[in-house]
């Protein structure tokens, strides 16, 4: 895989992958390189990889889309700009391997956007949460509008950007945007424990989680449940389910919690 790129740091450790947003004087702020890059990396990962994490170079996560992107663009071009970043996020949220954000400090605008496009959020506690946009004078364009309700709500989001209001770290995990929160200086720890617990599962139940799960909860109660019962049989069909099922039975596996 290839690991020179420009705008990121591609670590491949054994099955886990990390990926650090490398553009710290500019507080990580994601421009049309770097989300041609990330799309790159999501395409071209080997199915070794079992899990992965981003997270940003610096005291910031990601300040959001370089604004000097945006710069004597036409409606058009605004339009292809939006769906390239809809092309690399759809790409972060479909992949087989689980992803993990590592958030501190700025998570704001598109980088809260590709906040939401992972699976799980491990923030430390200088992270706080904000939607510029509405102060910008522009409208999310990197899939907020559809990822962020989902996690906080449809009225937390139209506040946030309705009044500029910021979250914080702790308030953030209480509304929903992160499932951690951890002392500064420790969220790499906690992110490489999950990744390292993610990597150990079978891949159809992780598959199952990033690619199925979405579409369940999308497609209402009829297709949802139906879409249930064969991933379920799917899943249990794998050898390796038995192997763990068997396990279980004949006292080998450990218990919830151990
Ligand atoms: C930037 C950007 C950026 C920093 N585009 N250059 N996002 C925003 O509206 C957030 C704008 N940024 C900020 O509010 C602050 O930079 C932070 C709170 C994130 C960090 O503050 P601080 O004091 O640590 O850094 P700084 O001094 O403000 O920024 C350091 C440099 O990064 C500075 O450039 P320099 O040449 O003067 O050193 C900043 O101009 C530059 N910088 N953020 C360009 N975002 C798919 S649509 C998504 C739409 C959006 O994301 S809109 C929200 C954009």
């Amino acid at each position: 895989m290839k690991n020179n790129y420009t705008n990121l740091l591609v670590n491949a450790d054994g099955a886990i992958l990390t990926i650090a947003l490398n553009r710290e004087k500019k507080r990580n702020a994601i421009n049309t390189e770097t989300i041609e890059e990330l799309e790159h990396v999501f395409i071209h990962m080997p199915n070794t990889i079992k899990s992965v994490i981003i997270y940003g170079k610096g005291n910031h996560f990601c300040a959001g889309l370089d604004l000097s992107d945006l710069k004597e663009t036409n409606s058009t071009e605004g339009v292809f700009h939006s769906r390239k970043w809809h092309r690399a996020l759809d790409q972060i949220q479909n992949s087989p391997a689980p992803v993990i954000a590592l958030l501190n400090g700025a998570c704001v605008g598109g980088g809260l956007e590709l906040a939401s496009a992972c699976h799980i959020r491990v923030a430390e506690r200088t992270t706080f949460y904000a939607l510029p946009e509405g102060q910008r004078g522009i409208f999310v364009g990197g899939g907020g509008s559809v990822r962020i309700p989902r996690l906080i709500g449809v009225a937390r989001m139209t506040d946030m950007m309705l009044t500029g209001r910021v979250y914080k770290a702790d308030e953030g995990y209480l509304v929903g945007f992160s499932q951690y929160v951890e002392k500064d200086g420790l969220g790499m720890e906690k992110a490489l424990e999950l990744a390292n617990k993610i990597s150990g599962n079978a891949p159809m139940t992780n598959y199952a989680l990033t690619n199925v799960l979405p579409r369940i909860v999308e497609g209402g109660q009829d297709v949802g449940l139906m879409l249930e019962s064969m991933t379920s049989a799917i899943s249990q069909d794998a050898p390796e389910a038995k192997q763990r099922l068997k396990d279980f039975l004949e006292g080998r596996a450990k218990k919830v919690g151990e």
